[in-house]
């Protein structure tokens, strides 16, 4: 009799919940809170183990799908970092499969306080030392429910956030308060039909960034793959999830960029990209023939335009299979052909995959697969799981099935031996679904289980039925999100066996992708507000780890202008990942589609991007080594500054040296502009910005021309000749070198440069790669010096290879050199160097006759 009143209460009060968007908890335990108590604490340098027990006198909750027992695992982790892990003390409960990096557990120097856990009412606190204040608080007069289904509690600071991360959504950099649905979807922009712009997309990444008023930070994890929400409060940030445990990961900060690098030292540090994977990409849905995609790269090489990559849709596929050609269409002669030429001007080709294997008895992948018996197992008959994709009906590999990476791998080899690829994009990989379950079964929920909560819309929407069936017992249920993932870390196996980057982009990700592939926005749309969402969208990946990203360049969904596509080409070739793609119903949008206008642009911006390869590549670098974001909002650089954190996609930064204003805004010519406080100077040419009292300047943004980019005093930037025609990476590292020496208000700067072979995938773990520091300082009244020290040296140089620097531009000095004077191994050498000196514009030029080495 109780029980099956209870199971009543819930479901009426679940309907409530969806529609007021409060917690369930909130109802039942309004008066009560936490229901669980404290039954045994055992503390350690460690951490702390604690038993709970649910109080049968606060929660008449008798159902068996209430977890009666919890074991509280508080990890000190490491001194930045917490770990709330609270799990079932009496039954195994899913947990998501992830390595985390190893690490010493820190006993020591804890920059966190707990307070102290008594047996009672079940409440966590723990305050950053520093301030004093909550950075996690399971306060018992909170909500906190723990059933197999349903699972919530609330962080509870007490004090009012601005919340960032959350992903993956189209929306605003900090998330207005509300609630957000974290489950693999597939997607398109919003504005589609029945989804609001803050609608979960393809990716699950439970991460969030919380600023206060003072401007401290913090941030947490829940490590959890199951379909979920999070509410950003005012002053707390409620999860309710669906299954699986609380793994909670709390990072003190207390700056911004601290919290993403105590972050990123918990799920690792992202995967180099390949030299060639930094430089430009085109792309198009629709290349109806390989006679067009003859033509678009040739059309490059016509307009000289610089290309590294060129990509081809589903359009290459014999019936939408994957690993085939088009016998008609794409005939195996003519595409050889095509990549020949292509590889013979130094490019690279990128196909696409998808997730669904089409069901055909005359396909071999399909057949392979079955034998191997590598596919997600259908709950109702014996057999796969199809569902409907592009091929029609289709099954899905399950990647949790040990044969799957075999199976995998050996798809992908052939399919190289056929087209010669270069890297591999994996879409549709959520996983999409045309059809919501099964094929001949309404969806359902597990077996013996009702679902009390569901996080946005239903979890069989355009998704297996989540009643299927992984290896070892898995559930679709709990894994679902994890589909891109997981084929993701197959797909990296096959480039680590011949030791190369992984040039993989993937739509869907989950906590850890960047260890093993970069990420792409999915379907945008040309219109104005994409631009920003574009930003707001790269930020968030690179705090989840996967800086390599970008937004399809002129938007993919519906028809771009010529001015959008200068804009956006001008702001594009900014993101790590610079690709120009297009949807099959759009009007083309290569850079000599439209006027003059956007051919102009798209040549200085792509120029822009080559020019700044190094310092590109260079920074990349340093966040595979060390973890931390690189195109970042200028707030995470000045986050004493408020006015940044403001309408952050107005100006974003590249690295600590380069700060870019873009324009996002259709009709303007130039802006009052924001700057945070500080010495920049016009990267183009050395002119020094004068601010206002407001820290503002008026740019001028006229089209066609270069987007504003700005470079901090103190900082170094190695530039390369992209004079050249036909450019391409390739060519590109023959280039000598120029610094830019932007001064700081001492006169001096400092920077680096990192050369690697660009290509292999061991370079850091074997040390294969060398680093230079530069430093310019005043030695006294009448010497400056420029030191060029190497601080790590790991990689030879092949012949012809950024052979020297060829001249340095100074930034910011009003006095001549009289003469340069080189220096090294204890002798001095006077260089012959022509050198001028700009008094107006305080630029000074030196340009070396003789070779200075790198
Ligand atoms: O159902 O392959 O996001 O970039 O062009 C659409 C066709 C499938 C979705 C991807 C998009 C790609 C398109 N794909």
């Amino acid at each position: 009799m109780v029980k099956s009143l209870v199971l009543l209460l819930f479901t009426l009060l679940s309907l409530a919940c969806a529609i007021n968007n409060k917690f369930l908890a909130d109802k039942i335990l309004s008066a009560d809170g936490n229901p669980y108590v404290v039954t045994k604490v055992t503390t350690s340098t460690y951490g702390i183990v604690a038993l709970a027990q649910l109080s049968l006198t606060s929660y008449q909750a008798a159902s068996e799908q209430v977890i009666q027992s919890l074991t509280i695992s508080i990890q000190f982790d490491t001194n930045t970092r917490v770990r709330v892990k609270i799990t079932d003390t009496d039954n195994e409960r899913w947990e998501v499969p992830i390595s985390i990096p190893s690490y010493t557990p820190s006993g020591q120097n804890l920059q966190y306080t707990i307070s102290p856990i008594v047996e009672g009412p079940l409440s966590i606190q723990i305050t950053r030392n520093l301030d004093k204040k909550v950075v996690f608080n399971l306060n018992p007069a909170q909500p906190f429910f723990y059933n197999n289904q349903d699972i919530g509690f609330s962080n509870y600071v007490g004090y009012p956030i601005s919340v960032i991360g959350l992903g993956e959504r189209v929306s605003t950099f900090v998330l207005a308060q509300g609630t957000y649905t974290l489950y693999s979807r597939d997607r398109g922009s919003p504005i589609d039909t029945g989804s609001t712009p803050d609608s979960n997309m393809y990716s699950s990444q439970p991460f969030y960034l919380a600023i206060d008023d003072d401007l401290a930070a913090h941030g947490a994890l829940l490590l959890n793959s199951n379909a979920m929400s999070a509410t950003v409060g005012e002053n707390y940030v409620e999860f309710r999830t669906t299954g699986g445990i609380i793994d909670f990961y709390v990072f003190v900060g207390p700056e911004p960029e601290a919290v993403i690098n105590q972050y990123h030292d918990l799920i690792g540090y992202p995967v180099l990209t390949p030299w060639w994977g930094l430089g430009w990409h085109q792309c198009r849905y629709g290349f109806q023939n390989i006679s067009v995609v003859e033509e678009v790269t040739n059309d490059y090489t016509y307009y000289d335009i610089p290309l590294d990559v060129m990509w081809i849709d589903i359009d290459y596929m014999n019936e939408f299979q994957d690993f085939t050609l088009n016998p008609v269409t794409y005939p195996q002669a003519n595409f050889t052909k095509w990549i020949n030429q292509l590889h013979s001007s130094n490019k690279h080709f990128v196909p696409i995959t998808d997730a669904g294997i089409g069901v055909n008895p005359s396909y071999q992948a399909y057949l392979d697969g079955l034998k191997q018996n590598v596919y997600i197992q259908s709950a109702y008959v014996s057999g796969p799981t199809q569902g409907v994709v592009w091929p029609g009906t289709s099954v899905f590999v399950d990647f949790f099935h040990p044969n799957s990476t075999n199976f995998w791998f050996n798809q992908i080899l052939k399919f190289e031996k056929l087209t010669s690829f270069s890297g591999i994009w994996i879409d549709m990989n959520e996983a999409s679904n045309f059809i919501n379950g099964e094929v001949g079964h309404s969806p359902s929920i597990i077996t013996n289980l009702t679902m009390p909560y569901t996080p946005g819309e239903d979890v069989n929407m355009r998704s297996l039925d989540v009643a299927s069936k992984h290896y070892g017992g898995l559930l679709e249920y709990d894994v679902h999100s994890l589909f891109g993932f997981t084929e993701t870390i197959a797909t990296y196996r096959y480039f680590e066996v011949y030791n190369l980057r992984p040039f993989i982009i993937t739509r869907s990700s989950f906590v850890g992708t960047g260890r093993y592939a970069g990420k792409w926005s999915g379907d945008n749309k040309s219109l104005w507000p994409f631009l920003e969402y574009s930003i707001t969208g790269i930020y968030n990946f690179g705090m989840f780890g996967i800086p390599f990203s970008g937004a399809d360049i002129c938007g993919f969904q519906l028809n771009t202008t010529e001015e959008m596509c200068a804009r956006w080409t001008q702001l594009g070739t900014l993101y790590p990942f610079s690709r120009n793609h297009n949807g099959i119903d759009s009007i083309d949008q290569y850079p000599w589609s439209f006027g003059s206008d956007l051919l102009e642009t798209s040549k200085l911006a792509i120029r822009n991007k080559y020019w700044l390869m190094l310092y590109f590549s260079t920074e990349m670098f340093k966040v595979s080594q060390n973890g931390g974001i690189f195109f970042k909002p200028a707030f995470f650089e000045y986050p004493d500054d408020a006015n940044l954190l403001n309408n952050s996609s107005e100006h974003f930064m590249l690295g600590k040296g380069l700060i870019v204003h873009p324009c996002l805004w259709e009709g303007i010519d130039g802006r009052v502009s924001y700057f945070p406080d500080d010495i920049w100077y016009n990267l183009y040419n050395g002119n020094k910005t004068i601010l206002d009292a407001q820290n503002s300047v008026y740019l001028d943004m006229t089209l066609p021309g270069d987007i504003p980019i700005h470079v901090r005093g103190g900082h170094i930037i190695p530039t390369l000749d992209t004079s050249k025609t036909v450019l391409d990476v390739e060519t590109l590292r023959k280039s000598p070198i120029t610094l830019i020496v932007a001064l700081d208000q001492n006169g001096k700067a400092q920077g680096d440069v990192v050369f690697d072979d660009g290509v292999s995938l061991d370079t850091l773990s074997r040390g294969h790669y060398t680093q230079i520091h530069y430093n310019y300082w005043n030695k006294n009244a009448t010497t400056t010096v420029l030191t060029i020290q190497t601080v790590h040296r790991g990689y030879k140089m092949i012949q012809g290879e950024f052979p020297y620097i060829s001249s340095i531009v100074i930034y910011g000095i009003n006095r001549k050199p009289q003469s340069v004077i080189f220096y090294s191994g204890g002798t001095y050498t006077p260089l012959s160097a022509s050198i001028s000196l700009d008094v107006g514009d305080s630029v000074c030029t030196i340009w070396f006759s003789s070779q200075i080495s790198p």
